[in-house]
């Protein structure tokens, strides 16, 4: 195991296939300033060849409080939209990065922290988890991918009303309304979130490449279209020799049969 200090407030440690992603910014909740953005984007375009799946957590208390407000008040409307373009490179280098992400959640998950945690691709919550988007009253709009990705999630309806009202939703009700895929006791976020990594560390790459890269975009498109990708997807999965012997290892009695937990 290695630990590399990216930037002050990010850190990533070796785990095996699985890379940890840390926000090591507990004093100031883990709230995301120019640096930590840029650590994420680079962190997530260097990633070596050995690392098959991430996991992103927060040190301290919680996940991250969002945008460090400390530095919004500085910006011009050009400067705005200069650093809104910075974190959307920064989290579609998280989102189409060459790995699945598991975020492992817990305290305020809330504004960019949960514009970051929408760029992943598992989110497992502890029960200390709360999701809101503080943007509204504060004045402001998201500008870190949220108006794309947590509609994805949980609908235009409800981020609309999490803006307009400070409404925030608590882990179970955040459960089911779809913002965690998993829901775990206190303190066992990182654990599940690295039992899940490890997990897709062992897919085939063109199975989670297609998952990764391939799906999301199908999602995006008209349904005509998705087939056609979807086909094309389909076809060069299924040739690669890495399925064809997982198939038929599954034919001769040597690979696992689904079953219900
Ligand atoms: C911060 C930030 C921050 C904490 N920027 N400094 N996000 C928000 O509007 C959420 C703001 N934060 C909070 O509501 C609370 O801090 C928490 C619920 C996350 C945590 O509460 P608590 O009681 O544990 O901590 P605290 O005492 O409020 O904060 C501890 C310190 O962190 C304190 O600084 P200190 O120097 O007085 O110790 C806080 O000022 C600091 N801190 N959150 C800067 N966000 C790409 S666009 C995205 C747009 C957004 O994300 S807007 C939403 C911003």
């Amino acid at each position: 195991m290695t630990t590399t200090r990216i930037t002050d407030e990010l850190s990533l440690e070796i785990r095996g296939a699985v890379a940890l992603i840390r926000l090591t910014r507990p004093a100031k909740r883990n709230a995301i300033n120019d640096s930590l953005v840029l650590g994420l984007r680079d962190v997530f375009e260097n990633l070596g060849s050995e690392v098959k799946a991430a996991v992103i957590e927060g040190e301290g208390d919680h996940f991250c409080a969002g945008l460090d407000l400390s530095e919004l008040s500085e910006r011009d409307a050009v400067g705005g939209m200069h650093h809104s373009r910075m974190w959307h490179k920064a989290l579609d280098a998280v989102q189409f990065g060459p790995v699945p992400v598991v975020s492992a959640l817990h305290g305020a998950v809330v504004g960019g922290g949960l514009e970051l945690a929408s760029a992943t691709h598992i989110r497992v919550a502890d029960e200390s988890t709360f999701y809101a988007l503080p943007e509204g009253s504060r004045g402001i709009f998201v500008g870190g991918g949220g108006s794309v990705r947590v509609p994805r999630l949980v609908g235009v309806a409800r981020m609309t009303d999490m803006m307009l009202t400070g409404r925030v939703y608590n882990a179970q009700d955040g459960e089911r309304a779809g913002f965690a895929q998993y829901l775990v006791p206190a303190g066992q976020a990182l654990a599940k979130a690295m039992e899940l990594a490890e997990k897709i560390a062992q897919n085939a790459p063109t199975t989670n490449f297609a998952l990764t890269h391939v799906l999301p975009r199908i999602a995006d498109q008209t349904a005509d279209h998705g087939l056609m990708t979807e086909a094309l997807m389909a076809a060069i999965a299924q040739s690669a020799p890495e399925a064809k012997e997982r198939v038929k290892a599954f034919l001769e009695g040597r690979a696992n049969k689904v079953r219900k937990d």
